[in-house]
């Protein structure tokens, strides 16, 4: 087998190159070709620097992650690291792409590093439940200081290089074009000094001389980092790389990234990291259909879910014709729009000129007319058959042949709205969560006659606009709903069997959710859907409607809700409850945590299972990417399929069982079977 790794000489420097596509990934021929030619250049007298590059798309993007969890095979990472930096002649790491990882740590075992200006480099092994293994947490902080390496290596996301310049992680930035001859000529200009290695840098003194540093910075993250064991051990390995020797940071490293390698959490989230990209790819759809060129985007509604719609493609920089019924309703929604990319360049997340350049992309219209040259419409109007029925049948009329059509329903059935076009192959179903700006997850539903150069133009628009996408079949409440209305069942039933609605929320607060149902319904609004008749009241819902308490833009819904949003439990709503279990004869018991979890969580899996039976997502790890996006599933235990997976399909079909719960046939066969779903 022919080495990735391969040398070519420049008069006195040698230049390593790996070509490894897709992304460089460090994988066993990798490594052990990069201590090869640094062997090669250290044997070599003529030699008297060496550049470390990458072919392809982008300088090494990390561990080869399909190797983790297999017997490992050497050379490994940090011995090969370690030879790197020992070296005598300059070594400097040539870096285009994204140098992530293990990645960004060959940059730092390098004695410089050099990169081009679009280059991105950090550290990401915390999104994979893990820590840098290969001396990161003892190299970085040595090299820029432990304040500007923990956000690195406990938040994960990388950074521009000219940031990178600015903390001391890059030496120079070079030409964009030119990388191999500048790294080059800067290797050249370094020969006969004594080389910097970062191991015996002191810039982590400053975590040394203000120990608090640490502290703080856990506090700030707390929010975040909630849950996650990963950022806690990264913290502990940089606060190491002050309090400790070289080595023995990295036993502390080591001995940290070990037990992270081999808990649940690192698992759960290397499961998600495949299964965000296995999730893009529909099975049968060839990778090579031709896709459909979208240059300009058709929006119907400017109200929430319409105007967030719209701010994905015009920060994509994809102009968006918006329209409405009437001059208000437009004038709002696009006031709306301004206002929240305002508030986003107040937060220092975009600039004036970006805020003006993506609302110069916005034309805001009444007429239907407008949307005839675009190449893609997504209509955002009230959930009502009748209504998206109208609409499509008019959009059919005005909309250039070969667009494509797409409603953002939640649960409406989209084979019925496309059958009011005459063109059902070029309707879709374009499901955004709310806030449709933030929120990550876009549900793609395909419809029976939907055909594959709308659905991979879909599937491709999302990469480009910043979603994550999953594919559902047809079916009411499509994959998110469908099985959030399960949880809701018996969060309801919960509740009038005597269970507190507080608790109902912190057991999934306590699971790792954001939030729980009656926080949500908070948050969404209680009156959603609501018939408006005060005098009617057949539900809990309908009883707080009547009584004013609409959620927390009223103040008050479930909860009582202070001027600082803060909640707490409401005896009115309590009384609401109790009056209702008491009229319909419930009777009152404790209720476990134990309980509670399970009779929320366990049907989940079990809807599930039948939607994977029936064929409406592609794979189980689809179904996981959805809930992980779109409902704040905790990603640590790998999304709701997964997670029944590591605590045992068999569990999860007693316990329905104890509670009186229904269970798939699927679910008992796999169950039965392998105790896995794909
Ligand atoms: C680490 O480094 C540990 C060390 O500290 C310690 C060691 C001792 N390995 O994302 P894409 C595949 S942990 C194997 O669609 P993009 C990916 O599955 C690692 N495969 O492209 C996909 O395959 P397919 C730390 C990998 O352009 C294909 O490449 N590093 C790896 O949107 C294309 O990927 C990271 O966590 C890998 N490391 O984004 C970085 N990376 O085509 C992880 C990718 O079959 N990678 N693949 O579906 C990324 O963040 C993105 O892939 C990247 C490119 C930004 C690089």
């Amino acid at each position: 087998m022919t080495s990735p790794i391969r040398t070519e000489r420049h008069d006195n420097v040698l230049v390593v190159i790996s070509d490894n596509p897709p992304v460089n990934a460090l994988g066993q021929a990798v490594r052990a070709g990069l201590k090869d030619a640094i062997e090669e250049a250290m044997s070599d007298d003529a030699i008297e620097a060496v550049v470390i590059r990458c072919d392809g798309r982008t300088f090494f993007a990390g561990a080869d992650i399909t190797e983790f969890g297999k017997p490992p095979v050497g050379p490994n990472l940090p011995e090969t690291l370690d030879a790197m930096e020992a070296s005598d002649k300059p070594v400097v790491a040539a870096i285009h792409g994204t140098a992530l990882g293990g990645g960004c740590e060959v940059a730092l075992a390098c004695h410089y590093r050099v990169a081009v200006p679009s280059a991105k480099l950090g550290l990401p092994e915390v999104k994979l439940g893990l820590i840098p293994g290969a001396a990161g947490t003892q190299r970085l902080p040595r090299l820029v200081g432990a304040e500007a390496a923990l956000p690195l290596v406990v938040g994960g996301n990388p950074i521009s290089a000219k940031k990178a310049q600015g903390i001391g992680l890059v030496d120079e930035i070079v030409g964009e074009d030119s990388l191999e001859a500048d790294a080059i000529a800067f290797a050249k200009s370094k020969i006969g000094q004594p080389v910097p290695r970062a191991l015996e840098g002191t810039a982590n003194e400053d975590g040394v001389r203000d120990p608090d540093l640490f502290d703080r910075f856990r506090a700030s993250q707390a929010r975040k980092i909630r849950g996650f064991d990963a950022p806690n051990a990264a913290i502990e390995a940089v606060k190491a790389a002050g309090t400790m020797s070289y080595a023995e940071g990295v036993k502390k490293e080591r001995e940290l990234f070990t037990e992270l390698m081999s808990g649940t959490q690192s698992a759960a989230m290397r499961h998600y990291f495949f299964a965000e990209r296995a999730a893009n790819k529909i099975d049968d759809v060839p990778k090579d259909t031709p896709l459909i060129p979208v240059k300009k985007v058709g929006v119907i509604g400017a109200g929430t879910m319409g105007g967030g719609i719209s701010m994905n493609f015009l920060s994509a920089g994809i102009p968006v014709t918006i329209l409405e019924m009437s001059q208000d309703a437009l004038d709002r929604g696009t006031g709306t729009m301004r206002k929240n990319y305002e508030n986003t360049a107040k937060k220092g997340r975009m600039t004036a000129d970006q805020v003006e350049q993506a609302m110069g992309l916005l034309t805001p219209t009444l007429s239907y007319d407008d949307l005839a040259d675009c190449d893609l419409v997504i209509e955002a109007v009230y959930e009502s058959m009748d209504v998206k029925k109208e609409v499509f049948g008019k959009l059919d009329e005005v909309v250039k042949q070969g667009a494509i059509l797409a409603s953002n329903t939640s649960y409406l059935d989209v084979n019925e709205i496309a059958a009011a076009t005459q063109r059902p192959g070029y309707v879709v179903g374009m499901h955004f969560f709310s806030p449709a700006n933030i929120m990550k997850l876009l549900e793609v539903v395909r419809g029976e006659k939907t055909r594959d150069d709308v659905l991979a133009t879909v599937m491709k628009l999302s990469k480009t606009i910043g979603k994550v996408a999953a594919v559902s079949g047809v079916c009411p409440g499509f994959i998110g709903n469908r099985m959030l209305s399960k949880r809701q069942e018996q969060a309801n039933a919960l509740i009038m069997e005597g269970a507190n609605y507080w608790e109902v929320d912190e057991v999934l607060l306590d699971f790792g959710f954001p939030m729980g149902p009656f926080q949500m319904g908070d948050l969404a609004g209680i009156d959603i859907g609501w018939h408006r008749d005060p005098s009617k009241v057949t539900t809990v819902r309908e009883a707080l409607c009547a009584v004013g308490r609409f959620g927390q833009k009223a103040g008050k819904g479930f909860y009582d809700y202070d001027e600082a949003r803060q909640r707490t439990p409401s005896d009115e709503v309590k009384q609401i409850i109790a009056d209702f279990a008491a009229k319909e004869g419930k009777e009152q018991r404790e209720i476990s945590k134990d309980e509670i979890r399970e009779r929320l969580l366990y049907p989940m899996v079990n809807e599930g299972a039948k939607i994977l039976e029936e064929g409406m997502a592609q794979r189980a790890s689809d179904i996981d990417v959805v809930w992980i996006n779109g409902y704040g599933w905790p990603l640590y235990t790998g999304g709701p399929m997964f997670w029944a997976q590591t605590i045992g399909l068999h569990t999860v079909v007693e316990g329905l069982d104890k509670h009186g719960l229904p269970v798939s046939n699927y679910m008992c066969e796999r169950a039965a079977g392998s105790g896995k779903f794909d």
